[in-house]
């Protein structure tokens, strides 16, 4: 039987492996540019959530979309990072999962992207699914699989 057929893989909902919401940097929609660069570099990952006011999912944001956005023909326009919201700058087509989804639909999800959203089914965020947690738990089956033999 292959790996994610295995009961243990498939079976494991993503919630077991979830970063909660309260361990996850995130920004707000109307934060200016400025503070999204800060806690991008502060917290030194890629991209991060963007959350509404109410703490619902929105999108996420990262550090290039930003440097893309206030890159001039010349230079980089500075200024722009305290002209400019989040909600100019963000992806909004994203993905997101539920803690009812399965790690089979998480490792899907993250075939893409470095880490897929959970919300609850109003939309609020729950935290996050990374790709490293998954990676993580398909080399401990792999290992437990290989013992079973
Ligand atoms: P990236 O920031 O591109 O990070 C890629 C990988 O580099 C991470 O994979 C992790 O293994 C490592 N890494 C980067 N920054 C780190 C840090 N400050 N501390 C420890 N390890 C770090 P994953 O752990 O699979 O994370 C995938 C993506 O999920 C990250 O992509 C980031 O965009 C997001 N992420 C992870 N944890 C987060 C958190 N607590 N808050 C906000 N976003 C988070």
């Amino acid at each position: 039987m292959s790996i994610i057929q295995d009961k243990e893989f498939a079976n494991i909902s993503v919630d077991e492996l979830l970063i909660p919401s309260e361990k996850v940097a995130h920004v707000q929609l109307n934060n200016p540019l400025e503070h999204a660069l800060l806690v991008l570099v502060k917290s030194g990952y890629s991209a991060v959530p963007v959350l509404d006011a109410s703490y619902k999912f929105v999108g996420i944001i990262g550090k290039t979309a930003i440097l893309n956005q206030i890159l001039g023909m010349e230079r980089f326009e500075i200024e722009k990072l305290s002209e400019m919201r989040v909600k100019e700058v963000m992806s909004s087509d994203i993905p997101t999962l539920t803690r009812e989804h399965s790690l089979l639909d998480g490792l899907n999800a993250v075939i893409d992207h470095a880490f897929v959203c959970l919300v609850d089914q109003d939309g609020y965020f729950d935290g996050i699914l990374t790709r490293r947690a998954i990676l993580k738990q398909l080399k401990k089956d792999i290992y437990m699989n290989s013992y079973k033999k």
